[in-house]
């Protein structure tokens, strides 16, 4: 796969379109109407899980049942929500508050750290290298956290001032959490408890965070702020707008290395014209150049490994190459049967 040095096109801030006020959005942003946000949505019906993590330290009983409920979400969503996980509110509340700040800093304060598609760090206004493709309605400040040989603080911004302080608070108590529920997901697929995190190459593992900033839109049901897509690394924490909603998840595809036992759930993000919002995305990633492939215990004459064996580093450049795509791109991957 070729290598990718620059954008294709002159990059433009999305929030720097929202703020000149334009009546309409230009038409790179306009999806066609089958991937428009829908407006009648069924959410009324549906119930994502909620995990009371509180359990797992509580009697037998406790345990059990929130282990199956993990597992259960696990497999049939691929996405649940989180209480009582350990990391500090008043931590989450204030790195949002951080970044949300960051991003109302003057431009030239941000273009310093503008992004390439080589590595994605930095500040960024699209996904994927396809000239003339159509783009999203969101801006983003993407940063390594681990493996410690990609963590460069002078890659970080720094303004505020205490926004490096807060990623790193931030960063440590989430790879802690990361580790615990690596643990769990490991032990309900009948593997050893610390199977899946000596899978993502032990303490090679690689963090990275996505800091997303959806500007007001004038036309936010003809655009997305996020195009459908599912993450390509092994578990992401996502810490949402405390107040302005946006994501909708679809229950959908697979999950490479458990053989498609848990779900990699399909998402995207919606806008709207009244608030901008603001979301951390923590990615928790296996080593770059490990070989992911299914493991062995969960591969049968009748579940044969359903991909074929590939780095991360070779997944995540088919991804960034093409940009989000719902499902298409692990679909198109799948082993022929
Ligand atoms: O903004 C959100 O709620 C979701 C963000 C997301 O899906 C991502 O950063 O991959």
């Amino acid at each position: 796969m070729s290598c990718l040095k620059d954008w294709p096109e002159p990059i433009v801030r999305v929030q720097s379109l929202s703020e000149s006020s334009l009546p309409v959005i230009p038409d790179r942003y306009i999806k066609p109407p089958s991937d428009r946000p829908s407006m009648e949505s069924g959410a009324g019906e549906v119930n994502i899980p909620l995990i009371d993590l509180g359990g797992l330290v509580g009697n037998d009983t406790l345990f059990a049942t929130t282990m199956n409920q993990i597992s259960d979400a696990c497999r049939e969503w691929g996405f649940f929500q989180i209480v009582n996980h350990g990391v500090s509110h008043d931590l989450m509340h204030k790195t949002r508050e951080v970044w949300r700040q960051f991003f109302h800093q003057p431009i030239e304060l941000k273009q310093v750290y503008a992004n390439s598609p080589k590595t994605y760090e930095g500040y960024g206004s699209r996904l994927g290298v396809e000239k003339g493709a159509l783009l999203d309605w969101s801006d983003y400040f993407f940063l390594h956290y681990l493996p410690w040989s990609l963590k460069d603080h002078k890659k970080w911004p720094a303004l505020p001032a205490s926004c490096q302080e807060l990623i790193e608070e931030y960063g440590d108590q989430l790879v802690k959490l990361c580790g615990i529920l690596m643990k769990i997901l490991s032990l309900n697929l009948g593997l050893r408890e610390e199977f899946l995190q000596n899978a993502f190459g032990g303490e090679d593992i690689g963090a990275c965070l996505r800091v997303n900033f959806y500007p007001k839109c004038p036309q936010p049901d003809l655009t997305l702020g996020l195009s459908s897509h599912s993450d390509p690394g092994g578990m992401t924490l996502l810490l949402p707008d405390d107040h302005v909603a946006g994501l909708q998840v679809r229950k959908g595809d697979n999950w490479v290395l458990s053989n498609a036992i848990y779900k990699s759930v399909e998402h995207r993000v919606i806008v709207n014209s009244i608030e901008e919002r603001v979301s951390l995305a923590f990615f928790y990633n296996p080593k770059s150049d490990l070989l992911i492939e299914p493991a062995k215990e969960l591969v049968t004459p009748d579940q044969p490994a359903l991909y074929p064996q590939m780095t991360y580093n070779e997944y995540r450049l088919y991804i960034r190459t093409r940009g989000p795509r719902g499902k298409s791109q692990v679909e198109s991957l799948k082993s022929p049967r």
